[in-house]
């Protein structure tokens, strides 16, 4: 396994679960100097990316991107793949789109964390899932094409009424005609929702695409109450070899997330827990 921490490059999710918030090349220095394999880069739109900067720098740090974020679609646009208005769904659809595009080439997947939205007021849940699926059916094989998953995360009861555990969404992925969709565990979210977190990891298997590394406070793992071996136990037991991404605050700063994360996966995943 390889940790990853996340680099926002958004001013307005400042307040976000986001490490790193220095620009590119600032923000990939400490990332490197920290001891990290990889970053998982927070984009306002792939279009704002330039594509050999990043490879230069990803080089010169010797770090792998991890994956990339779509969320600020949502954040700043509210595009969702479930609103009601077509044309919104399309947009949200392009922007998803070219994330993948972008990362693929990377060979990195996207994340579709709040871009896929909720059943919104006046909508079936069955409408709701027929409009999903009709995105991931299109999103999927553009992933595919470029021989990376795409990342589905089911999120807190706060943030979609959509799929909200592991075993929700386990039983909605073999409705999809694609099977290039791997599930983002993320243990902020299941700390919330999961009965048994270490069962669900397990339940997920080879599901498992991605981590969010994130304590039950959303800090740093080691930094609240997280159980995490048997966590890690689960994650080893289902022969999980990805990302564990710290998607976390930046509290008390990012140097401390970042050391606390690294003393955390050292423990938990360096050696036998
Ligand atoms: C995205 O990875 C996530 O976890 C969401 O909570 C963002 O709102
Ligand atoms: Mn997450």
């Amino acid at each position: 396994m390889r940790c990853a921490v996340t680099v926002c490059l958004v001013p307005e999710a400042r307040m976000g679960p986001f490490v790193l918030h220095d620009g590119l090349a600032e923000s990939l220095e400490h990332a490197a100097r920290a001891g990290f394999d990889g970053v998982e880069i927070f984009p306002g739109h792939a279009d704002d990316l330039n594509g050999r900067e990043l490879r230069d720098l990803l080089r010169k740090h010797r770090l792998q991107l991890a994956a990339m974020g779509t969320g600020a679609g949502w954040l700043r646009r509210k595009l969702s793949l479930t609103d009601p208005d077509p044309h919104v769904r399309m947009c949200a659809r392009d922007f998803i789109g070219a994330v993948i595009d972008f990362a693929g080439g990377f060979g990195a997947p996207a994340i579709l964390g709040s871009m896929q939205g909720r059943v919104a007021d006046g909508v079936s849940r069955e409408q709701a899932l027929a409009w999903l699926t009709e995105e991931l059916d299109q999103l999927g094989p553009r992933a595919h094409a470029l021989d990376v998953p795409l990342l589905y995360e089911p999120l807190n009861r706060y943030e979609t009424n959509l799929f909200n555990t592991v075993d929700d969404a386990l039983g909605f992925l073999p409705t999809l005609r694609t099977r290039n969709v791997r599930l983002l565990l993320d243990l902020f979210h299941m700390n919330i929702e999961e009965t048994d977190m270490a069962a669900a990891v397990r339940r997920a298997g080879p599901v498992v695409g991605h981590v969010h590394f994130a304590d039950t406070n959303r800090r740093a793992v080691g930094m609240g109450h997280l159980d995490v071996g048997p966590v890690a136990r689960a994650l080893r037991e289902v022969g999980y070899d990805g990302w564990l991404s710290a998607e976390v605050r930046p509290l008390p700063d990012s140097g401390a997330a970042m050391a606390a994360t690294i003393q955390s996966f050292r423990k938990f995943f360096g050696g036998v827990v």
